[in-house]
């Protein structure tokens, strides 16, 4: 008779990867869209994180402002919570396996699967002058980024979902074709301020490269920076804080106050009934700069610590390019490449 008592095998921890642009400073949507979410992840998760600047190439950048922007966008990270002891924190262009995974997917990725891309439309729309390959080609190296590590899931805004569904239909050929070698990942986005607006122009997404910074809340503006943006924040003529269509700026703000305060809408509707948009605007600036304040004395100290940010990001950047090579081998070695 076997005595033996079987545990069951212990669940294998999933794995997050996901990774934000230095192409300015994080925003306000950035930050509730996504990195807010990197932190607790960690708890639960084995995360790799990283500061993808070979994405920011796509559009043309100041090589003296993209240095800067690359580790003061990694200071944030460590200041909004992302911690290296838990989990790899990396600057892309440090580990090689991203680039080289990246150019084997383009060949697996194709040309009409890009065309169909929004971002790829939006983008190249902004920047006529300027519509290069790396910008048709970016969810190519997104789906690198991912696939790499064998990711299971990847929190994004809602933005970014498109991009990793393409990522997921890039795994599925190649597993197609060659047996499973790659992990399908799936997104992972917030119900509330998956998608945060421009404040000058609530139909449009808010973003850190947008020209007019009124339109959006970047992380380390002032408390009283955040509450001027806020109180100048486009709305309508209505004066009703409610949650309905039509109403694209105050929705927007509805959804950024229960972002950070945990309200939901209908608690906000009562607590500002029959108050004007004033105070409401002022409400959303006063509670955003108050959940900010933290990061950005965080942010301060790190930033005199260079010595610190340089042995995390070198240390990040080895731990990743050991896991991503065993992924990158594979590949190689099913697609005939002589290791
Ligand atoms: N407005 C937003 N609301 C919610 N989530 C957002 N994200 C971006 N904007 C919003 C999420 O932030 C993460 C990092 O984004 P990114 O830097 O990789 O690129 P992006 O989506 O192109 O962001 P930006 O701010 O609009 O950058 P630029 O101006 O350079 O194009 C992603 O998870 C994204 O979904």
């Amino acid at each position: 008779m076997d005595t033996t008592v079987s545990t069951p095998a212990p669940e294998r921890k999933k794995i997050i990867f996901s990774g934000i642009q230095p192409t300015g400073v994080m925003t306000l949507g950035n930050y509730l869209g996504a990195v807010r979410n990197w932190g607790p992840l960690q708890e639960d998760y084995h995360c790799a994180y990283s500061i993808v600047n070979m994405h920011a190439i796509t559009v043309r950048q100041d090589p003296k402002a993209l240095r800067e922007n690359t580790l003061r966008a990694y200071a944030l990270l460590l200041a909004c919570g992302i911690d290296p002891k838990k989990s790899i924190v990396f600057i892309q262009s440090h580990v090689r396996t991203h680039a080289e995974l990246a150019w084997v997917l383009n060949c697996y990725t194709q040309f009409g699967e890009l065309s169909r891309m929004t971002q790829f439309k939006d983008k190249s729309a902004k920047h006529a002058d300027n519509i290069n390959a790396g910008l048709f080609t970016y969810p190519s190296l997104m789906a690198a980024d991912i696939l790499l590590y064998q990711t299971d899931l990847v929190p994004v805004g809602v933005d970014q979902k498109q991009h990793i569904e393409l990522a997921r239909n890039i795994a599925e050929r190649f597993n197609g074709l060659y047996g499973k070698t790659f992990k399908v990942p799936e997104p992972y986005i917030p119900k509330v301020s998956a998608k945060i607006m421009s404040l000058t122009d609530p139909t449009k997404k808010m973003s850190k490269s947008d020209e007019n910074p009124n339109s959006f809340v970047a992380i380390l503006d002032d408390e009283s920076t955040i509450i001027k943006k806020f109180k100048r924040a486009v709305t309508d003529s209505e004066a009703v804080v409610a949650y309905r269509e039509g109403k694209d700026g105050i929705n927007n703000l509805m959804a950024i106050y229960s972002s950070v305060t945990g309200k939901s809408f209908q608690e906000i509707e009562s607590e500002f009934d029959g108050r004007g948009y004033g105070d409401f605007k002022t409400a959303v600036g006063t509670v955003v700069a108050d959940h900010l304040k933290p990061v950005r004395e965080e942010f301060a100290r790190l930033m005199n610590d260079k010595a610190y940010l340089e042995d995390c990001y070198r240390n990040g950047a080895r731990q990743a390019l050991e896991l991503s090579q065993r992924t990158l081998d594979k590949v190689y070695k099913k697609v005939g490449f002589v290791l």
